[in-house]
């Protein structure tokens, strides 16, 4: 190992992940990004590669697959396939968000477990990597077949988890009533009540305050710092938040705050546009309350426009927060939002920009912060629910909104100068990369080769 070229070594690694990983493009595209920021790292500190540090990153833990098996309304057995990924428990226990979606599979629970890992460690907290979920589609499922397939889902992730081994959370398709479902079934099975074996708990279950707020929110603070060092600030800036779920709704509701216009959000329909800015509060009624589509926005605001299956990012903005998931960001959108004067784009999502679409961004100039650093305070403020309920408090809305804000802050401080010290100024990808993978990285060399 001695005297090997930085470069030719991260090649190497990547090579080997592709081969050993045949089709999953997901988590490759996740090991690729992250792998190759790291290569002015390895030539100051040789130590990684001597340690074949990212070697062990590239390979999870454990992958958990598992049979779902459930009973829908008609009385019919349904089978899925469940999932979970222990990436890295350098740090602390695993900690990552459940998915509940068709696409689910392992390149996806992969992509997102080793995204985690970085993310988590840049949080400032003692939190490992892992992600997990299930190939079912909960759309025009009953709430009975909701609590069935998660009662069945936890039978067998029960064995794998707990507060101080891997503490799930929600993410697409999983939200607190899936989360609260799943709690009453591990405290059924385990004959305990482990309060902090999940986060985003329902309030009176043991959540935290701010949880739902929290990934959303972030974001926006997150991209208030970007905007700061550009001299500019949300006020009368036009933005658009794709998605219309728990971490999209969020992002609006602060930036609305802040005195941006939202102009457009959107569902896997299609998206709503209104150039005088949306309603929020309606969204919200629509979305959480009544559980509707995006386009029955139309019937209270005639002068919106909705359009199904056609890309938002075609549309003008200042701001663009992708919020919906991998890969919705693709070259063709990019170069429309640049065209149409986008400067500035924060990730909600989890790698919701294609690797095309962040080239054509770096390119133009445009302000990019990277999903694992910009959408950090979901998994933050699920830390700060661990913390509440290890000591048996409860902090408030504002003394959390002002955590939340600090370690947004951080975050964003961290990347910025670690983008600096190694000699890619104003790049908060390889900012965030770097400042993430080095405090694992330190810890994985003190606990020796497991
Ligand atoms: P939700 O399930 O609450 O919402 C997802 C939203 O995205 C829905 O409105 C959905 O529409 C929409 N959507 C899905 N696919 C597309 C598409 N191709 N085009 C447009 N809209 C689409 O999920 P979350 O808000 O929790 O998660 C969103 C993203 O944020 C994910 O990438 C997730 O990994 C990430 N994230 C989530 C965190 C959390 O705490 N929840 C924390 C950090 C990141 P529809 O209803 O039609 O499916
Ligand atoms: O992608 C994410 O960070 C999440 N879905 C939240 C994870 C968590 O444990 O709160």
């Amino acid at each position: 190992m001695e005297g090997k070229d930085a470069k030719k070594y991260v090649n190497e690694v990547i090579e080997k992940v592709r081969e050993r990983n045949p089709n999953e493009p997901e988590f490759y595209q996740a090991v690729e990004e992250l792998a190759e920021s790291l290569i002015p790292v390895f030539e100051k500190y040789p130590v990684y590669m001597e340690n074949a540090i990212l070697e062990r990153m590239v390979e999870p833990d454990r992958l958990i697959m598992f049979r779902v098996a459930w009973i829908d309304d008609e009385g019919c057995p349904q089978v899925n396939r469940g999932y979970r990924v222990q990436f890295n428990n350098a740090i602390g226990p695993y900690k990552g968000g459940l998915r509940f979606d068709p696409s689910v599979n392992a390149s996806i629970v992969k992509f997102l477990g080793f995204e985690q890992i970085f993310k988590n460690s840049l949080t400032g907290q003692a939190i490992g990597g892992g992600k997990g979920g299930a190939d079912f589609d909960p759309k025009n499922r009953s709430d009975m077949e909701i609590m069935r397939f998660t009662q069945s889902f936890m039978n067998e992730l029960s064995k794998y988890i707990g507060p101080n081994v891997d503490v799930p959370a929600g993410d697409i398709g999983v939200g607190g009533r899936e989360i609260d479902y799943m709690v009453g079934q591990y405290k059924r099975l385990r004959g305990a009540f482990e309060k902090g074996a999940f986060t985003g708990k329902g309030i009176d279950v043991g959540g935290s305050l701010m949880r739902k707020e929290s990934t959303g929110y972030g974001t926006v603070y997150f991209a208030q710092r970007m905007l700061e060092d550009l001299g500019k600030q949300f006020e009368g800036q036009r933005v658009i938040v794709s998605g219309a779920g728990k971490v999209s709704i969020y992002a609006m509701e602060k930036a609305v705050e802040f005195g941006a216009k939202v102009v457009a959000c959107s569902d896997s329909g299609g998206y709503i546009y209104d150039e005088n800015g949306l309603d929020v509060e309606l969204i919200k009624q629509l979305k959480e309350v009544e559980q509707k589509r995006i386009y029955e926005y139309i019937d209270s605001y005639p002068n919106a426009r909705y359009e199904a299956e056609k890309s938002i990012w075609m549309l003008p903005c200042d701001i663009a927060l992708p919020c919906a998931t991998q890969n919705e960001l693709d070259e063709d959108g990019a170069k429309k939002l640049v065209e149409n004067g986008v400067y500035a784009v924060a990730e909600g999502a989890n790698m919701p920009c294609s690797h095309d679409a962040i080239a054509v961004f770096q390119n133009n100039k445009v302000a990019f912060g990277p999903g694992k650093a910009a959408n950090a305070g979901g998994v933050a403020v699920s830390a700060l629910e661990m913390a509440q309920n290890s000591s048996r408090v409860s902090w408030s809305f504002e003394a959390i909104d002002n955590m939340l804000q600090e370690i947004m802050s951080n975050i964003y401080d961290k990347s910025v100068a670690a983008a600096k010290e190694y000699g890619s100024e104003g790049n908060l990808i390889a900012g965030a990369n770097i400042a993430g993978f080095k405090k694992v990285a330190d810890v994985m060399i003190a606990q020796g080769v497991i």
